[in-house]
């Protein structure tokens, strides 16, 4: 009798710690997604520049894609974000990589926390960022230092400069809630966004904000269109 009553409450304590475990991940369970169309009806705006130092590693042009239009007037690298909401399933580490002189991925979202910057060029790096609401980081990494971790822990889109290389630029956005990035096509899948009334908010880099209110339900997916203006 002894050994069943063991081997129950084993299995119950088992039992336990597997829903416990399973609880940081299940923060917006029973919630919607959100899908957002995001369109821009003007035209692309990518420049491009000579590149005299580094070559080797970043070639002899620098091509600064300031607004990305693909198929269907979709508006890339647009970020669409539920500020509200309370619980993100976002990977609790997000990493930026300087290669061949970029930013990749050029916008990226994040919890707030620790960003991770990684130097895959083995050449100095000197990342300089501008923001307000955190501090702003300001270091060289030179070719050895191949990971660097940040913190970043405030909400708010912070602009990645480099130092060495004038052209680099990419973007962080630090949410709390549920984000995500809009694809090649302009459509971004938020997901485990929490039922009820919600505000969307779309950012874009050179274009600016937007928000709509949808009611998000459990289980099913909203859709949601914006179009950004110059
Ligand atoms: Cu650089």
């Amino acid at each position: 009798m002894r050994k069943v009553l063991g081997a129950c409450m084993a299995l119950g304590l088992a039992f336990g710690a597997a829903i416990f475990i399973g609880l940081p991940g299940a923060t917006a369970q029973g919630g919607g997604t959100i899908e957002a169309e995001v369109k821009y009806n003007g035209a692309p705006q990518v420049d491009k520049l000579k590149v005299n130092k580094d070559t080797e590693k970043c070639g002899t042009e620098a091509v600064i894609e300031k607004v990305v239009v693909g198929g269907n007037k979709g508006l890339a690298n647009a970020v669409v974000s539920v500020p509200g909401a309370k619980g993100s399933d976002k990977p609790g580490k997000v990493t930026v990589d300087q290669h061949g002189c970029k930013f990749v991925p050029h916008v990226v979202t994040m919890n707030p926390g620790d960003l991770e910057l990684k130097n895959s060029d083995d050449i100095l790096h000197n990342i300089h960022t501008y923001s307000t609401a955190n501090p702003s980081i300001n270091k060289a990494q030179p070719k050895f230092k191949k990971v660097m971790t940040e913190k970043l822990e405030k909400p708010e889109y912070v602009k990645l400069t480099c130092d060495v290389h004038s052209w680099m630029l990419g973007w962080v956005a630090v949410t709390p809630g549920p984000a995500a990035v809009t694809d090649a096509n302009g459509v971004a899948k938020v997901e485990n966004v929490p039922t009820g009334k919600q505000t969307v908010e779309v950012w874009h880099e050179t274009l600016g904000k937007q928000t709509k209110d949808v009611d998000v339900k459990a289980g099913q997916t909203t859709k949601v269109s914006f179009e950004m203006k110059k």
